[in-house]
């Protein structure tokens, strides 16, 4: 079986609707055609400063969150960066192969760090991508699960997997980024022309799945959209109304052709109203279950203690053979 690796931050509590549709749903999918390693990415949660208390209560509702979402750990390896040492020691020796310009092309450093402040931002937030290039590279993975805000990330793990085999001798499977087309970027609420995102949102554009459904029916019904009245999928034009096509069509399994022709003559209002019942129908059933597995952190823990463990058998074996290709004497 081919294998795929992904990663979500457990920073910000709750998963938004980004995540889950550009991201989550598709790792969901994947565990039944891969060999599947998904992880909750704590390292990367700290290049913006974070609370010790918060992060760790985040990490265990990440990963309740994911297995609320339909991740099974019988079908998949689940487990939490930093039981996993490797990651930190490969992405020294990735560190160390890249350079440093490259580095700075990297956009979402460039943005998040123009938000921080340039002495503010950590020179974690300016090597995230190299950890990341480690992270995916440890577990040779094929394909990389992920939404097109990612896509240069990817690129870069390309980069540096095919750099490191040129100049030490074949060592890393060179991965592919998994985009699905229609998922690859969901749009703020409130303002389709930017992406929607727990840092750049606004509350109101923000889809929190953890956030009572009411609110949440509320916010889907005061979505911006045009002046116009017919609904239509197109995205230059149609910005707002193609988004919540896009997220009532992956919801439902409705096809965008067939939402187009049922909505025939009907308003947004109509839409809206029925988009926010199709979404309070998914975060209901969502909230509940991520609320079980928080109630039973002891078997939440042995989860992830399980991952952890069958991660690192695969992540050591990659470490050994780069650590003996860059030429550090093995450890006696
Ligand atoms: N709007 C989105 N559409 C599609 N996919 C998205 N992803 C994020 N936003 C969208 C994908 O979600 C996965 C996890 O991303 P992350 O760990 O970077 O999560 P995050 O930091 O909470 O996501 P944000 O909101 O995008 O954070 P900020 O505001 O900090 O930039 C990734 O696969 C990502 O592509």
């Amino acid at each position: 079986r081919p294998r795929v690796l992904s990663g979500i931050q457990p920073t910000a509590g709750s998963f938004h609707l980004g995540n889950y549709l550009g991201a989550v749903r598709q790792w969901v999918a994947l565990q039944e055609s891969h060999d599947a390693f998904y992880m909750v990415v704590d390292l990367h949660a700290i290049t913006l400063p974070q609370d010790p208390a918060e992060l760790r209560a985040n990490t265990r509702l990440a990963a309740a969150q994911l297995l609320a979402a339909g991740l099974d750990p019988e079908r998949c390896t689940l487990f939490v960066q930093s039981h996993v040492p490797e990651h930190a020691q490969l992405a020294w020796v990735m560190n160390c192969l890249t350079g440093f310009g490259e580095a700075s092309r990297m956009t979402q450093f460039k943005d998040k760090s123009a938000k921080q402040g340039a002495d503010r931002a950590s020179v974690g937030l300016f090597t995230y991508p190299i950890l990341q290039v480690a992270d995916i590279l440890l577990y040779q993975a094929n394909e990389v699960p992920v939404g097109e805000d990612q896509r240069q990330h990817i690129e870069l793990t390309r980069d540096l997997a095919e750099r490191f085999n040129g100049r030490f001798g074949q060592t890393f499977t060179v991965p592919k980024p998994y985009i699905l087309r229609e998922t690859a970027k969901i749009y703020d609420l409130q303002d389709p022309s930017i992406k929607m995102s727990k840092s750049a949102s606004t509350p109101k554009g923000l889809i929190n799945l953890l956030d009572d459904p009411k609110a949440t029916a509320k916010k889907v019904k005061s979505a911006v959209t045009d002046t116009d009245t017919v609904i239509r999928y197109d995205v230059e034009n149609k910005p707002g109304v193609s988004n919540l096509l896009t997220i009532y069509s992956t919801l439902t399994g409705t096809g965008i052709a067939e939402l187009e022709q049922s909505y025939d003559g009907k308003g947004y209002g109509a839409l809206k109203t029925d988009l926010a019942e199709v979404m309070v129908e998914f975060v209901t059933p969502f909230r509940e279950r991520t609320q079980q597995y928080l109630d039973d952190p002891e078997t939440l823990d042995s989860i992830l203690a399980k991952g952890a463990e069958k991660a690192r058998a695969v992540a050591a074996e990659t470490l050994s053979q780069a650590y003996d290709r860059v030429g550090f004497l093995p450890a006696k």
